[in-house]
This record gives structure tokens, sequence and C-alpha cells, in this order.
């Protein structure tokens, strides 16, 4: 049995490529080899070396109600009584759809699958049986998982690692990306008139994550919206990171935009692989058996994945959750901004309800060049700072740092104190003294 995340690490690396099994979690941005976790309780995470650490991570958003619930646990045990995997429907996946449709109005129909990757791709192969063309249109710097038509100009890990784009993804996918820049509707509107009647969908994060946090500008999804309806393209919203994070109905109910698909993950799994694409009637229908577009999935539905994504949602649709959020959220995202002024240090916050990213620049940060112009260097000071007093935060400029509900007081204590003392470490730095 390894007693450190070294021999972990050193191991691993052996037979996993980079030693872990997705990159965001090698670490490397910030300078140091990952360490590895041992248990999680709460809003605190436990390593195999000893260490204790406050976390902003929580499984890149899925751990919203906090890490081992007793309510998810109880529910995964429950399910994990009965078999864990059948390949036949279950009503675990009627109840998990009936709860994502009452939560998400413009969810009509839904069909769950096993990732925010498999749901984007999905959706995508649907907008384009639907319309009769080849392209998609996405914006830099958005992240919608790994595949192939949308590993151009990519945010989170491919950015993180400094990747242009990724090899292996074939020109002719690429040919079919076209690019624009976010929160300028005027670029949405020079490719749909440059690409006329080519354009199957416009996929968006209606709150940007991938990028660090970047909120839509007023007018911004309305205008995408508009183009869409002219042009006959369907408005694909990407909520796997946003969705029942920044309300329980996720951005569209936060901007009060309709989508025509919508794509979901990470809390609707409660940490266990869940992901869906739903919407419209007319469109979903299309998806087979009902219909001609092939999608499938062995574990589609599980039983233990259905059964946490439940629990979840039942804890977050109880009254004043979100008004609860808000208010944890504000608290660090704003203790961060008063930390780093205090301190001298120049950061920029960007935060919608319960994910924020604090930029290392001046600001405004509305797009993915603007995030670009982040100090990398003073960020990772900052960031191994923050864990050396207890706090993980997510180890890169370009992700989004998640609160959640089991933050509390004493939580938010730590936090605000390992961020004092932190930005004045990054301060000591910037002035030649660190
Ligand atoms: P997954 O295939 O990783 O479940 O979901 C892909 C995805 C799709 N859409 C959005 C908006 C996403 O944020 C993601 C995945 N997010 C990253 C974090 N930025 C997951 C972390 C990781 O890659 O390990």
């Amino acid at each position: 049995m390894f007693s450190h995340s070294e021999d972990l690490f050193t191991k691993s690396r052996e037979l996993i490529p980079g030693g872990v099994n997705s990159p965001v979690r090698a670490m490397s941005a910030v300078g140091r080899s990952p360490f590895f976790i041992d248990r999680a309780k709460g809003a605190r995470i436990y390593d195999v070396d000893g260490h204790t650490y406050i976390d902003y991570i929580g499984s890149w958003g899925p751990m919203i109600v906090g890490h081992a619930h007793e309510e998810v646990l109880e529910a995964i045990g429950r399910a994990a009584a009965h078999g864990t995997s059948f390949g036949a429907p279950t009503a675990a996946e009627l109840t998990l759809a009936e709860m994502v449709c009452e939560a998400v109005p413009s969810i009509e129909m839904v069909r769950l699958v096993n990732s925010g990757t498999e749901a984007t791709m999905s959706a995508l192969r649907l907008a384009r049986a639907h319309t009769g063309r080849d392209k998609i249109l996405k914006f830099e710097g958005c992240y919608h998982g790994h595949f192939d038509g949308l590993l151009v100009a990519a945010g989170s890990g491919v950015t993180t690692l400094g990747m242009p784009d990724s090899p292996g993804v074939p020109a002719d996918f690429a040919r079919n990306t076209v690019l624009a820049r976010y929160n300028d509707i005027d670029s949405v509107r020079a490719q749909v008139e440059a690409h006329k009647d080519e354009i199957a969908a416009i996929i968006v994060e209606p709150v940007a994550g991938n990028m660090g946090v970047v909120p839509p500008v007023a007018g911004f999804l309305q205008g995408l919206r508009d183009l869409c309806d002219a042009a006959g393209i369907v408005l694909i919203f990407d909520e796997v990171m946003s969705g029942f994070r920044v309300a329980y109905g996720g951005a569209q109910e936060r901007y009060a935009i309709t989508p025509d698909l919508t794509c979901l993950g990470k809390v609707i799994g409660g940490g266990l692989p869940v992901g869906a694409y739903g919407g419209k009637r007319e469109l979903m229908e299309k998806v087979a058996p009902a219909g001609p577009v092939y999608q499938a999935g062995t574990l589609s539905g599980n039983p233990l994945a259905t059964a946490a994504g439940i629990a979840t949602l039942d804890i977050l649709r109880r009254p004043g959750t979100y008004d609860e959020l808000e208010q944890i959220s504000d608290r660090v995202a704003t203790g961060f901004m008063q930390a780093s002024a205090d301190a001298g240090v120049i950061t920029h916050t960007n935060r919608v309800g319960a994910m924020f990213s604090t930029f290392f620049q001046t600001g405004p940060v509305a797009n993915y060049d603007d995030a670009k112009e982040s100090d990398t260097t003073a960020f990772s000071c900052f960031w191994n700072a923050m864990l050396a007093h207890g706090v993980f935060l997510p180890p890169s400029q370009f992700e989004a740092a998640f609160p959640g509900l089991a933050h509390d007081d004493e939580c938010l204590e730590i936090t605000l104190n390992a961020a004092n003392a932190a930005f004045a470490e990054v301060r000591k730095v910037q002035q030649g003294e660190g």
C-alpha cells in the first residue's frame, strides 16, 4: 500500500498517461505534482499524506451539496443493494428525467448519458440531423468536452496546458467548426452571414466557466437567440457546469433565455457519471429508438448514478438553497477582492452564483483574449500559498472555483484568513522580496 502522493504519482505515471485520468488534475500549471486523495467529507478533502484542505474544486462542480452527504450515500447504498446495472430501464431514470424537466422547462424530453462530453456530442449530432447542415459555431475559450469537433480553441485543460488545439482532430472536423468571440454578438452575426445556411448549431456556455468565469454581457444571449431564430440554427446551451449551479433551472432561468437544446452533467450525477441532453420534443423525438438519430450507452441511466443525482437534486430544490449558495459564494468572492486590495495585488473577480474566478489582472474579463492577459505566475504563487494555508482551489487561472452548501462559517474563516496571507505572499514576490 503506497503511503505518499509522490510514490503513487511515480507509479501512476508508468501506467496512466501523465499519472492522471484527466489532464486538469495534473496540477502542472501551478508547478507541482498532484497529491492523491484519500477521502472527503462536506467541504473538506483529505490527501494520503495527512493534509486537510477546504475544497473549492468539488470534483469540478458535482459536489455542490458537499462530499459524502449522508442522503446521497444512503441513496447510493440503497440502490447498490438492488444491483448496480441492468441494461434495461428502471423507474429511477424516469424520476431523474421528471426532476430535470421540472427544473428546466425548455427540456420537454431528455436522454441520460454518462458524461458532459457525451451530452454535447449527442446534442450536436441531433442538431446536424435536424437541420441537414454540417457546421457548428462555438466560442473561443469555451470548453464542451473532448469531442473532436469541439477541441478547437477550447478552454479548460486545453488552455491550461497551453495546447493550441489537439492533434488527432481531423482537418475535416476543424473545417466544420466555426469560431466566434464570446460576448461579441457582431462576431457571431458575421460568421452566420459568412456561412449562410451552413451552420446547424451554436453551442455556448451561457455562463462561461472554462476560460475562468465569464458572465454573458447584457443582450448577448438574447442576441444568440434572435440570430438562431432568424437563420434556422439550433441554439444549444451547454449547462454542464452552470446547470443547477447558478440557479436550480440553470443559466437559462437566471437570464430568462430559452435554448432549443440543453446539455447537463456534473451536479445531476451527484458525483457519479451522469450527463444529459434534452430540449424541444420536436427535436428529441428524432433520437433513437424513437427516431433515426443514433445514440446509445451501456451504462446510461445507471441505477447508482441516478440515485446519487436524484438525492442531490432533492437537496437542491429545497426552499432557500440558492439564497444560501449566493450568500456563501458572495462572502468568498468578496473576501478575495478585499484581501487582494488590502495587499495591493491587482485582481479582477467574476462571479455568477456559486462559481467564480479571480483573475490576476485589472480586468474587465469578458472573453478569451481578456482572460489570457492574466498573470499566471502570480496566480500560481497565490494558488500554492492558499494550499499551504489549507485551501484547495482549481489549479488553473482558466477554471472556476466552486463554493457549495457545506462551506460553513468555519470553512469561510479559514478561506479568508488564507487569502489574506496568500495575497500578502504574492505582493512580496511581486516586490522582489519573496
Ligand atoms: P465531462 O465530459 O468532463 O463530464 O464534461 C465536459 C464538459 C462539458 N461542458 C462544460 C461546460 C464543461 O465544463 C465540461 C467539463 N469541465 C471540466 C472542468 N473545466 C471538467 C474537468 C476535467 O476535464 O477533468
